[in-house]
């Protein structure tokens, strides 16, 4: 079984995204999962795009993609994508939308397909902070993890689809303040065992 994996570009005038980190230290193949990764712009008018061609080139059975959140202390399986674009800042394009759908005339919402009670409790296994929510925002992760279930209901093979955010890396974090952060180690070993948890079904 394939699995792909995306994470973002940095984004909001920072030099690292911890989703990026993580994801490009993960290794090739996580028990029965052969893992292919990609990169996504933090754009609403370009990461669609680039996820639909990382899709073609993959034929993945599993995708999950990872963003960073830089207000969260745990690992956050999200188990909602809304069809909702509201920006409180810029992206990389410099555009911040307000009030539009994600995909016009689409549904309001979509689950998330990946296990996600399973995926928490095997993270909470392993002592990790993790926890689900049921908001992915309202910025580019949410506009991603929307498309790919929108991509996923209208795709003929069968693709299963999820969305991890994950806080920032200490060395995003200023020194002294109180702002959240996990280690890379851990961040890396809570995709691995997202993946894991799916690869099972
Ligand atoms: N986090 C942003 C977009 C890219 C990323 O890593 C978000 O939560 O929407």
């Amino acid at each position: 079984m394939k699995a792909l994996v995306t994470a973002f570009e940095p984004f909001g005038g920072e030099r690292v995204n911890a989703s990026l980190e993580a994801v490009s230290r993960l290794p090739a193949r996580i028990a029965k999962l052969d893992v292919v990764t990609a990169v996504l712009p933090t754009s609403y008018a370009r990461s669609r795009a680039a996820l639909e061609v990382a899709i073609a080139q993959t034929w993945p059975e599993i995708v999950l993609c990872v963003g960073q959140a830089g207000d969260r202390a745990a690992l956050c399986v999200e188990r909602v994508a809304i069809n909702l674009q509201d920006a409180r800042s810029a992206d990389n394009d410099g555009a911040q939308p307000q009030d539009t759908p994600v995909v016009a005339n689409a549904p309001a919402a979509y689950f998330s397909t990946l296990p996600v009670k399973k995926a928490l409790a095997a993270l909470q296994a392993a002592q990790l902070p993790a926890e689900i929510s049921n908001s992915a925002g309202t910025f580019v992760c949410n506009h991603v993890f929307y498309s790919l279930m929108h991509y996923a209901a209208n795709s003929e093979r069968p693709l299963r689809g999820g969305f991890l955010h994950v806080p920032c890396l200490p060395g995003q974090v200023a020194r002294g303040s109180k702002a959240p952060a996990m280690a890379l180690d851990h961040i890396v070993r809570g995709i691995a065992i997202v993946l894991e948890t799916a690869g099972k079904g």
